[in-house]
């Protein structure tokens, strides 16, 4: 029984070990859905961390304040337009406030008035896979702002493409406000990235009053890891595969 035991922790390890180490020299895909965010209110200085957005209210956060999710820090920064609260972390918000109708999916989302900025949290680089995109509209119209993504390259350069939502939108409304725009496939050039800005590409509809609007929701992502942190951690794997074959022996 004991043997039998150390022989499935050997095991285990060297499988742990062997699947593992493939595994972390391609990098851990995570998708950020805004469904608990970190961020420091920064008139009192207080940190809230892992803070979800009640059902049908938002967390607004004023220019230059980002949140944090999975790893990511999501930033509305400066203010452009006429409302001091570029980001909004609203969470199946219906309400039309003003004439504006925020866009639905269900869950909660990432709305901003004109532009965003994406970012490892510890400054490391990563690779762009996708993202669900809608605009905000004025109750009655169907008129999506189109958004320009740039990615800035961690060696230097940048790399870009517009894409056009499809002008369904209709808020809690049957119809999908949100499309998937998947663009990181393959060899494709959105890998690398310090940075991946997102602007909409109409800058008249930013003193318009939906002031250039636009959500984003589940953006994926991976993070490349440090190949000094591979090794160490595939070194650590192989010490306690051999650790555990040891008191197997002894067993
Ligand atoms: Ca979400
Ligand atoms: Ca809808
Ligand atoms: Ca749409």
């Amino acid at each position: 029984m004991v043997k039998r035991m150390h022989l499935s922790c050997v095991a285990g390890a060297l499988m742990a070990a062997g699947m593992v180490l493939p595994g972390a020299a391609s990098a851990a895909y995570t998708t950020i859905d805004f469904e608990s965010v970190t961020f420091t209110d920064p008139t009192s200085g207080t940190t809230y961390t892992n803070v979800t957005a009640p059902i049908g209210n938002q967390l607004p956060h004023p220019d230059g304040v980002g949140i944090v999710d999975n790893g990511f820090t999501y930033d509305p920064g400066p203010q452009v337009g006429a409302d001091p609260y570029d980001l909004h972390i609203a969470n199946q918000v219906t309400a039309v406030s003003g004439g504006l109708m925020y866009p639905y999916n269900g869950t909660t989302i990432a709305g901003a008035h004109h532009s965003s900025i994406l970012a490892r949290a510890d400054g490391g680089s990563f690779t762009l896979y996708g993202f669900d995109y809608a605009g905000y509209v004025l109750n009655g119209s169907t008129y999506e702002v189109p958004v320009l993504v740039t990615g800035t390259l961690a060696g230097g350069g940048t790399v870009s493409q517009t894409f056009s939502p499809d002008s369904i939108v209709d808020g809690i409304g049957v119809n999908p406000d949100f499309q998937t725009f998947n663009i990181g496939q393959g060899e494709s050039p959105w890998r690398n990235l310090v940075s991946v800005t997102f602007s909409i590409v109409d800058p008249q509809n930013i003193t318009a009053a939906t002031q250039g609007s636009f959500a984003v929701d589940n953006i994926g992502v991976s993070s490349v890891p440090e190949p000094a942190s591979v090794l160490l951690f595939g070194a650590g794997m192989l010490g306690l595969a051999w650790l555990q074959r040891k008191s197997f022996r002894r067993g």
